[in-house]
């Protein structure tokens, strides 16, 4: 699926000054400021040689589709990651030095949270998956960009060539202001910041396509089977513009949001620790929709062997529900796949898919071997359920901004009796071939405000009831949002803690921000659950922001011109 007003061709843009990026704000450049000098003080006097930025994101719609090869609707956030970096030269002709190997060293503005590190210059290293340090994602960006020269053919070349041999060592200086855990892809930003940075630094140069997908890949180092979105818009995002991403190829197409509405970030003060709970949350998810396309796949009268192959849902819907119609393939959902859960048992040889540590590769994905080690019984249907509603939402939000009027339903009054009538559950939406397909479309006239108010409300249900990614917390605030007048209100992110984006009109968002922050946060600062001083960063209003940059770095003037 190309996209109309896609960037993936162009390069990442070079900031001479920092109101390229950023909006104007005094703080911006004490932080720059404060980069450098940690730079300069961690490591002997070096200056840095380049100095990258990348977002965080709010996903405005379209949840855990993207590892499914389904587009989704994010825009990037003023939040970000930046990054300094110098590398040092061998000196010619000192043998001592010729002979020594080369070093990778890692440090934080905050080096006392975050602790640094120091590892050999060598991309083939592993990432310790199971310490869990910070800059394991600093690793993922240096290996990724080995990877991508691989895949282009140059890495020997890039290898052996006179800049790469005589690199003595390489000093990267981190500030992250994207808050942990919150399903606001701090990891991404680092990840891409420092990929960037690097990319820089080392003379290579990559379009906005190929850093979305290498950093999609290397990201999977850190032990989660990341499905692409948070990497693509902390490259490609756009001030004032969310943006739609496509999967395979990789795109962006500009989505202008309401000017009207202003959407709001708050934190549920759940921590969502990604990496450690992969193997029950995130990657366990993964799991079960590769299974549920399996056993769609095998439904649709497919060899077992060659369904075992597939991958994502939408290469099976593409292929046998009328093209990829989602109503289809949510019909077929019910067909295909049994309610409640499958255990490994049933699995392998009830439905004859053999030992399921094959169908994942295991021996060389330990990812997929510690779910299949810990988890006995898995969801199908209501995995899928949620994939192909959800896919159907994002179609709906992006053509609602376009102008075109709310039309296809995928809940409302009438909707809801009828899908009563015959035994359907409301969110899901009704199958093509049912010959009741054309009954109501209940938000046919609903204002464009309500309907994307009412998308994200429907997408908020779907993650908690069929993808059981909320948790307590997240659905309090979603509460807590709705009843101080927001419009909508959902998760956002990977979910399991985090973040929750609320839409409302602009001019009760104050309002509504003072309303939440008594409702959900005071008793948090009361019982130390939430600290009152991180106040602004748990609650507060976000507008699309500019993606990816380099800024110009010159020791005279300082990066700030
Ligand atoms: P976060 O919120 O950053 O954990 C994760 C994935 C996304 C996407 C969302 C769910 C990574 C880096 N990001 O986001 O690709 O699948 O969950 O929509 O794994």
């Amino acid at each position: 699926m190309g996209a109309v007003g896609s960037k993936q061709h162009s390069r990442v843009p070079k900031a001479s000054k920092l109101s390229d990026v950023y909006d104007n704000d005094d703080s911006v450049a004490s932080r720059y400021n404060k980069l450098v000098s940690a730079f300069k003080s961690q490591f002997e006097g070096e200056k840095p040689k380049t100095i990258a930025r990348s977002p965080g994101r709010v996903n405005l719609i379209g949840e855990h589709i993207d590892y499914e090869g389904y587009s989704v609707l994010p825009m990037a956030i003023g939040l970000d990651v930046i990054v300094a970096v110098s590398v040092v030269m061998k000196e010619e002709g000192n043998v001592e030095e010729d002979e020594a190997k080369a070093t990778l060293s890692i440090a934080n503005v905050d080096g006392e949270k975050y602790t640094p590190k120091k590892f050999p210059f060598d991309h083939e290293q592993d990432v310790d998956v199971k310490s869990h340090h910070w800059t394991n994602y600093v690793l993922c960006g240096f290996k990724g960009i080995f990877d991508q020269l691989k895949k282009q053919n140059k890495l020997e070349s890039v290898l052996e060539s006179a800049f790469m041999k005589r690199v003595k060592k390489v000093m990267v200086m981190v500030d992250g202001k994207v808050p942990l855990g919150s399903g606001l892809s701090s990891s991404s930003a680092l990840n891409c910041a420092v990929t960037v940075a690097l990319m820089d630094a080392f003379e290579l140069s990559f379009t906005k396509g190929e850093l979305s997908e290498l950093t999609c890949l290397s990201e999977r180092y850190s032990g989660t089977q990341s499905g692409g979105m948070d990497q693509a818009i902390s490259i490609m995002g756009e001030k004032d513009l969310a943006k739609r991403i496509d999967f395979n190829p990789i795109g962006a197409m500009d989505v202008p949001l309401p000017t009207n509405l202003t959407f709001l970030i708050g934190n549920s003060c759940a921590v969502s620790k990604k990496a450690e709970s992969a193997h029950k949350h995130y990657n366990l998810r993964v799991v079960e929709c590769r299974l549920a396309a399996i056993l769609m796949a095998k439904h649709y009268g497919e060899d077992i062997e060659k369904a075992k192959t597939r991958v994502t849902l939408r290469e099976v819907a593409d292929l046998y529900c009328n093209k990829g119609d989602l109503w289809t393939a949510l019909g077929a959902v019910r067909k295909a796949l049994n309610e409640g859960s499958y255990t490994k048992k049933q699995l392998e040889i009830d439905e004859g898919l053999g030992d399921l540590r094959k169908i994942f590769d295991c021996e060389n994905n330990e990812a997929f071997n510690v779910v299949l080690q810990k988890n006995d019984t898995f969801k199908l249907r209501d995995r899928a359920r949620h994939v192909f509603s959800e896919a159907r939402r994002v179609h709906e939000f992006q053509k609602i901004c376009e102008g075109q009027s709310p039309r296809y339903a995928v809940s409302g009054p009438i909707y809801e009796q009828w899908c009563k009538l015959i035994g359907l559950e409301p969110d899901v939406g009704v199958a093509s071939d049912d010959p009741t397909k054309d009954f109501g479309h209940p938000m046919y006239g609903m204002g464009k405000e309500d309907a994307l108010a009412k998308l994200m409300h429907l997408s908020h249900e779907s993650c908690k009831t069929q993808y059981e990614c909320s948790c307590d917390e997240l659905d309090e605030l979603v509460d807590a949002f709705m009843s101080a007048g927001a419009l909508g209100a959902r998760l956002t992110g990977a979910g399991w803690g985090g973040c929750v984006v609320a839409v409302c009109e602009s001019d009760i968002a104050e309002e509504i921000l003072a309303d939440v922050r008594k409702s959900f946060y005071e008793k948090r600062f009361q019982s130390g659950v939430a600290n009152i001083a991180d106040g602004t960063n748990l609650l507060f209003k976000t507008a699309p922001s500019a993606g990816a940059a380099i800024l110009h770095y010159d020791d005279e003037k300082g990066v700030i011109v």
